[in-house]
C-alpha cells in the first residue's frame, strides 16, 4: 500500500492540491513537509494530535517531517475557524508558549541525527520576528489581490462580524512561511487540518509566483464524534497533550469511553496498528460490543503515545480496580490520580457517623437523603456497599490509613482524605 492510500484508508485525507502529482512525487523520493502548531496555549490539545501523527506517518515512510512553531504567527491570530477576532496575547507569553510547545512535539517525532530522515522543529518568529514593513508589503503583499484574500473562507466569514487589518494579514505570513521553508529547505508540502486549506493553497500560490515552482498541500477531515458533539471536549473542557492540565488517567478515560460507532475511526486516526489488526477490532465492535476490546486497545495505545507505555498500564490498572470496585489493589500515588477530577472533602474528625460524613462532604442533600440514600445500597466505601444506617466511619480504617472513596449511584465518585 503507498503512503498516501494509507492515509486514504485511515479517513485522513480531506483535500489536496494535486493528488495524481503528489501521488507521483512521493513515489520517487522522500520529500520535505511541514506543520504548523501556533503557541495559543502552553499546550497543545488532541486535536493537534492528529497532524502530529500524520507527520510521524510521513516520517515512517522516510519523508523527512517539519514541525514549525509558530512564534511570529502566534503574535497575530489565524482567524480560520474563528468567529471573532482575538484578543493579542503578551509577546512574553507567545515566547514562553513556544518553548512549551516545542518541548512538547519532540517525544512525538525522531529527531536522532544519525537516521537518514531526522525530523526538524523551527519557530516562524526567526524570520518573522525580523522582517521589515516595507520588504513585506513589497515582495510578499504584491503578490496578494485583495479580492483573492477576501474570496478566501477565514475572511469572507468574517467580513459581517468583523475582522482587523492584523488577522486579515495571516495568510500572507503562512503563506511567506512556506514559501521560506520551500526555499532554505526544499520543502514541497503543507499539511494541516482542513480549516487551514485556505492559508495552505495560499502558499502554494504564492512559491508558483516567486519561484515559479510546484509545491503542495494537503489536509485531513476534522474529526466529528457520532452524536455531533465537539471533539475533543468533555464535561471537564478541552483535552490537553499536557500531563498537568490533563492527567494521564483522564486521558485514557475520554478515550475508553469512545462510541462504538467512532472507535474503529479513532483506531485508524489515532494509532499505528496496521489494517489488519484495525480490522480485528471493528470485528470484535460488531461481535461483542460488550467487551469493548477495541476501546480498551485505543486507550492503550494513544496513551502510550502521549504519555509513555508505564502511564498507560498505570491508568489501565486504575480504571480496572474502580470498574471492578478493587480499589484497595491501588497505591497510594494510584488513587490521587484515579481521583483528581471529583470532589475532595478533607475530614477533620477522626471518627465519624456515615449519614453525618455524607452530609458534611456534600455527597447528600440532607440527612434525610443521607438515611435514604444508604437504605437504598446507593453508596459504596472503597468499593463495598454499606447498608447501615448506624454505620461510623474511621480515618484509620480508610486505604492507606487515609482515603475513603465514596461511591453514590453508579458512578457517581467522592474522595474522603
Ligand atoms: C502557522 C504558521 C504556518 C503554518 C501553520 C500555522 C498554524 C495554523 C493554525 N493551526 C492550528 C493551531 O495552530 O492555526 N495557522 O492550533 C491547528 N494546527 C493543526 C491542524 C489543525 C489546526 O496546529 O487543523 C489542528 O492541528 O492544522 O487547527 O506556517
Amino acid at each position: 500500500m503507498s503512503l498516501l492510500d494509507e492515509l486514504g484508508f485511515r479517513g485522513l485525507i480531506y483535500q489536496v492540491t494535486d493528488r495524481d502529482g503528489l501521488a507521483e512525487r512521493l513515489a520517487s523520493g522522500p520529500v520535505t513537509l511541514y506543520v504548523g502548531f501556533d503557541p495559543t496555549a502552553d499546550s497543545l490539545q488532541i486535536g493537534n494530535l492528529v497532524t502530529i501523527l500524520l507527520l510521524r506517518r510521513f516520517q515512517q515512510a522516510g519523508h523527512h517531517p517539519v514541525a514549525l512553531v509558530g512564534g511570529g504567527t502566534g503574535l497575530i491570530g489565524d482567524p480560520g475557524g474563528k468567529l471573532e477576532e482575538r484578543a493579542l496575547n503578551p509577546v512574553e507569553r507567545v515566547k514562553e508558549w513556544s518553548e512549551k510547545i516545542k518541548l512538547q512535539l519532540e517525544p512525538y517525532l525522531d529527531f536522532d541525527a544519525g537516521t537518514d530522515n531526522p525530523a526538524r522543529l523551527v519557530n516562524n518568529f526567526d524570520w518573522l520576528g525580523e522582517m521589515k514593513a516595507i520588504e513585506l508589503l513589497r515582495d510578499v503583499g504584491k503578490h496578494f489581490p485583495v479580492p483573492y484574500m477576501l474570496a478566501k473562507e477565514s475572511v469572507a466569514s468574517r467580513l459581517e462580524t468583523g475582522i482587523s487589518y492584523t488577522e486579515f494579514s495571516y495568510m500572507i505570513l503562512q503563506s511567506y512561511d512556506y514559501l521560506k521553508l520551500n526555499e532554505m529547505i526544499g520543502c514541497e508540502l503543507q499539511v494541516g487540518g482542513s480549516d487551514q486549506w485556505g492559508n495552505i493553497t495560499a502558499g502554494c500560490d504564492l512559491i508558483r509566483r516567486v519561484r515559479g515552482g510546484k509545491s503542495f498541500g494537503l489536509t485531513c477531515p476534522l474529526i466529528t464524534t457520532a452524536d455531533g458533539a465537539k471533539f475533543g471536549k468533555t464535561e471537564a473542557g478541552t483535552l490537553w497533550l499536557s500531563a498537568e492540565r490533563t492527567s494521564s488517567y483522564q486521558f485514557y478515560q475520554f478515550w475508553i469511553n469512545a462510541d462504538d460507532r467512532s472507535v474503529v475511526n479513532y483506531l485508524k486516526i489515532f494509532t499505528f496498528l496496521d489494517p489488519e489488526a484495525i480490522g480485528e477490532l471493528a470485528e470484535s465492535v460488531e461481535q461483542e460490543p460488550g467487551k469493548r476490546e477495541a476501546q480498551r486497545v485505543l486507550a492503550r495505545e494513544v496513551t502510550s503515545l502521549a504519555h509513555g507505555p508505564e502511564a498507560a498500564r498505570k491508568a489501565e490498572k486504575i480504571s480496572r480496580a474502580l470498574f471492578y470496585g478493587q480499589l484497595d489493589e491501588l497505591t497510594e500515588d494510584e488513587l490521587e490520580l484515579g481521583f483528581d477530577d471529583v470532589p475532595t472533602h478533607d475530614m477533620k474528625e477522626t471518627e465519624l457517623g456515615l449519614v453525618d460524613l455524607l452530609v458534611t462532604a456534600g455527597i447528600s442533600s440532607s440527612k434525610r437523603q443521607a438515611r435514604q440514600d444508604i437504605g437504598n445500597g446507593a453508596i459504596y466505601l472503597n468499593g463495598r456497599r454499606c447498608t447501615q444506617v448506624e454505620h461510623r466511619v474511621r480515618k484509620g480504617d480508610g486505604l492507606h490509613g487515609r482515603y475513603i472513596v465514596v461511591r453514590r449511584g453508579k458512578s457517581r465518585y467522592f474522595l474522603v482524605r
